[in-house]
This record gives structure tokens, C-alpha cells and sequence, in this order.
């Protein structure tokens, strides 16, 4: 098999044709508050899970923390700049809950929110489009200490949060995302507890899920009472589930996987139920006595986009008895009654994240969305991947990640020719961040960081990518 991300080899033609995409594309890139922000006890700003978990010893790799991160808080004008230099149309980014709303409830720490006033007034003033995340995984501490996204509560104080939000910035952020990636906050904060806060329990894990979709359903409500205007999503990281053969037993188990993965969010956001074989498969963890009436109806309250992340497949098969346990998301534990489903591993090119790369899996994502759920306009509002990098005098010419993007984009513009209606795209990420459980030692960013010095060095996939914006396509190779 050809790897779909290679760059052309010397001397080999390739014969890859230009492609344009619709005028009006949004063209973007994303980052994630706790990831670049830093200033974790500045401005008002109190502990979320992540910054408990950062500090428990064991739980990121060689005791990384967010604590100074990109130090983004202090240098948000100059990286604005960049990004303007790059010509982003839009860029999509997080408010820090614990920053804004310090413990989670009560009133709005004004100084949290000057800072994303100022955030928002500089993008616009460069004529960025902001794209608003409330929640990418910073619940604030005293929160998880009262319950966590498993306590029912939880939902109700982030629709607060929503409004408290959505008051200060709603006169000038057209787009709003309540959630980004729900699969991770439930299954690897609650489950694998690879991620904060931490816990292990399945029962919880799907509790969290829930709630996390109540909280969403709540905050799209008020997100649309204090701005009717708001253009209001969500974002789901999504997977194409393939079986490793045609064995009903291979096949089941990805049609297990799937549920977890995908349709445990898609069917309730956006059909306003369960799967009725997911709730079989789970019965054995939950009877779902969490969910009350009025729930689902409330989860899929009407929205405006769908935000779509997209990485890599799950390759998965039956299980195999004595079969080792793997880690991070493979781990049984991230799969609450399908534990014993095994991931397979096909061999093919794999990005530093240990992710088989597959763009045609952009295009069945995105075809399967607008095809099985919806006809609204959907966005790619993550996608990238980490690679070593190496900076050489001054530069860094990072081949592997300007080939993933290339094959990505491609794989976008052909899911738009088949009938998608997908109205932009957000590189992951702007900058080298802190990756969550992998601290600094994993690079998604088109921009180079040098955490000592703070100094940033645009790759040469943030040059081509600037390319492909002025564009509004990919040249010809
Ligand atoms: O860094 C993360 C991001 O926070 C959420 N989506 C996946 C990225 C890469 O793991």
C-alpha cells in the first residue's frame, strides 16, 4: 500500500492535480487553552482537573504541566500576529472555564474575560474569524470534587458558564462550540482515567457522556437565548470502525466499537436517542437510570454546524484469550462492556502518536455524517498530527506533517465533491502544545515552539499551508 501522506519522491512525477475549494472556505487553525495559555495561577485563574492531574506525580509523561505551556496569556498580541502572517481566516480556540468562572460557579472573574475580550477584538482586528470552544476538557477542580461530568449538576453549572460567556463575547464571536471531543472527557477522564480527572469506572464513564451532552444541550439553549444570532456546534472526534476480516466476530466487534466511539454522541446529538444495541452492549455497566426524561430531547436541541475531528481508523477485531492489554485509548478500560475487543494493528505508516494515518477515513467520516445524520454544514475543526521535529539552522522542515495535511486535504475536497456540505477547516494545531498525557514530548503544531525560550519558528507546513489559504486550494504537484 502507497502511504498517503509520503511527499513526492525526487525525480518521481507526480501527477497530483490543483484543487479549489467553494469561495468562502474557512480556512483555520485551532489550539486548546490549557495546552498553550500557561498563567495557570494568573488573572483570577484557579485549578482545573488538568492542572490537579499535571501536578499528581506519574500521571504525564516526565511531570509536564501546563503551567506556563506557550505562554500564550502573555504573548497573545505577537502570536496573533502570526497568525495574520499566515493569513488564517478563522482560528479556533478555548476559554478557560477555571480562568473566567473560578471554582465553577458564582460570577465572572472580569479579568478572565478581559483577557478573551482581547483575544477576540485583536483576531477581529486582523480580520479573523474567532471560533469559540467553551469546553476542551478544564473543569474546574471544585467541580470534580462535588461529582465530576458524572454528577447530573454538572451539566446545569456549565449551561451557566455558557451564559456568563456568552454575555461578555456573544456581541462579537459569530461561531460557538459547547464541547470539543466528548469521547475523551467521558472514556479517557472516567474510564482509562489516561486523562484528568483521572477515574477509573465505566459506570461513571457513561454517566460522564451523558452529562456532558446534557451540559451541551443546556449551554446550546442558552447560548441562544443570550445571542439568537450565535452560529452554535459541537465537535466530535470521530473514527471510521473497520473490521480486521469479514468474521461475524470481527465485524460485531466493530460494530461495538463504533458505538462507543462514534454513535454514543452522533445518535443522541443528533437523532435525540440511544442506539438500542449500544444500550444492549452496555447493560452490563449501566442501566442508564441516569438518563431522565427530557434528556435526549434536550441533547438534541437544534444546531446550527458540526464540528468534526478527525485523526486516524480503529482497526478492531474478536478477542483473542491472553491477548496483552494495550495502552492510552486501545486500553480495555476505555471501552466500558467491550473490553475484550482487541485493536489491530495494520502495519501501515503511523504519525509519533503511534496513529495509522488514513486519509480516505476523512472522506467516509464526513460522507457518514452529513449521509446518516445530518444536512447540516459540518466542519473540520481538528486535524494534524505529531512528528519529530528537527530544528536545522534556524528551520524546520517538517515533510511528514505537510504530506499528512496534503492527503488530508485532498481527502476534505473529495468528501465536498461527493455531496458534503463542509464549510471549513482547522489545522491541529496553530503551535506545539502540552499533548494532554504526553506532556511536550508529542509536536502537532505548524509553528515550532522552543518551551525554553519561548521563541516561535513557523515549519514548512505553516508556509505551505499559508500557500493553500491564499489559494483557496492546493497547487498542482
Ligand atoms: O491535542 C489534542 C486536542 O486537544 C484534542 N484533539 C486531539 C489533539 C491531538 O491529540
Amino acid at each position: 500500500m502507497s502511504n498517503p501522506a509520503s511527499p513526492p519522491a525526487v525525480g518521481v512525477v507526480d501527477d497530483r492535480p490543483p484543487l479549489t475549494f467553494p469561495p468562502g472556505f474557512l480556512w483555520g487553525a485551532a489550539t486548546a487553552a490549557y495546552q498553550i495559555e500557561g498563567a495557570a495561577a494568573e488573572g483570577g485563574r484557579t485549578p482545573s482537573i488538568w492542572d490537579t492531574f499535571s501536578h499528581t506525580p506519574g500521571r504525564v509523561v516526565e511531570g509536564h504541566t501546563g503551567d506556563v505551556a506557550c505562554d500564550h496569556y502573555h504573548r497573545m498580541g505577537s502570536d496573533v500576529a502570526l497568525m495574520a502572517e499566515l493569513g488564517l481566516k478563522s482560528y479556533r480556540f478555548s476559554v478557560s472555564w477555571p480562568r473566567v468562572q473560578p471554582g465553577g460557579t458564582g460570577p465572572a472573574n472580569a479579568e478572565g474575560l478581559d483577557f478573551y475580550r482581547r483575544l477576540v477584538d485583536e483576531l477581529l482586528a486582523h480580520g479573523i474569524e474567532p471560533w469559540l470552544t467553551l469546553y476542551h476538557w478544564d473543569l474546574p477542580q471544585p467541580l470534580e470534587d462535588v461529582g465530576g461530568w458524572p454528577a447530573r449538576d454538572t451539566a446545569a453549572r456549565f449551561a451557566d458558564y455558557a451564559t456568563l460567556v456568552a454575555d461578555a463575547l456573544g456581541d462579537r464571536v459569530r461561531y460557538w462550540t459547547t464541547l470539543n471531543e466528548p469521547w475523551c472527557s467521558a472514556f479517557l477522564g472516567y474510564g482509562s482515567g489516561v486523562h484528568a480527572p483521572g477515574r477509573s469506572d465505566g459506570a461513571d464513564a457513561v454517566r460522564a457522556g451523558h452529562h456532558l451532552m446534557l451540559g451541551h444541550g443546556l449551554a446550546v439553549q442558552a447560548l441562544r437565548a443570550a445571542r439568537p444570532t450565535a452560529e452554535v456546534g459541537v465537535t466530535v472526534n470521530l473514527y471510521p470502525v473497520t473490521p480486521a476480516s469479514d468474521a461475524p466476530a470481527d465485524v460485531d466487534a466493530a460494530r461495538r466499537i463504533d458505538g462507543l466511539a462514534n454513535r454514543f454522541f452522533l445518535d443522541p446529538l443528533l437523532r435525540g436517542s440511544y442506539p438500542a444495541d449500544l444500550m444492549a452492549d452496555l447493560a452490563k455497566v449501566t442501566d442508564f437510570g441516569h438518563v431522565r426524561d427530557g434528556d435526549l430531547a434536550t441533547i438534541s436541541s437544534p444546531l446550527d454546524v458540526v464540528g468534526v475531528n478527525y485523526y486516524s481508523r480503529h482497526v478492531v477485531a474478536a478477542p483473542v484469550p491472553g491477548a496483552e492489554p494495550e495502552p492510552y485509548w486501545r486500553a480495555p478500560s476505555c471501552w466500558p462492556g467491550s473490553e475484550d475487543v482487541r485493536f489491530v494493528t495494520r502495519g501501515v505508516p503511523v504519525t509519533d502518536m503511534n496513529w495509522e494515518i488514513d486519509a480516505p477515513g476523512l472522506v467516509e467520516t464526513l460522507r457518514r455524517v452529513h449521509e446518516e445524520y445530518t444536512d447540516l454544514p459540518l466542519y473540520v475543526t481538528e486535524n494534524g498530527s505529531a512528528f519529530v521535529d528537527e530544528v536545522v539552522d534556524g528551520q524546520v522542515d517538517d515533510v511528514d506533517r505537510l504530506a499528512y495535511f496534503d492527503a488530508h486535504l485532498r481527502a476534505a475536497h473529495e468528501a465536498i465533491e461527493a455531496g458534503v456540505p463542509l464549510r471549513g477547516y482547522f489545522a491541529w494545531s496553530l503551535m506545539d502544545n502540552f499533548e494532554w498525557a504526553w506532556g511536550y514530548t508529542k509536536r502537532f503544531g505548524m509553528v515550532h515552539v522552543d518551551y525554553d525560550s519561548q521563541v516561535r519558528i513557523p515549519k514548512s507546513s505553516a508556509r505551505w499551508y499559508a500557500e493553500v489559504i491564499r489559494r483557496n486550494g492546493l497547487a498542482a504537484q
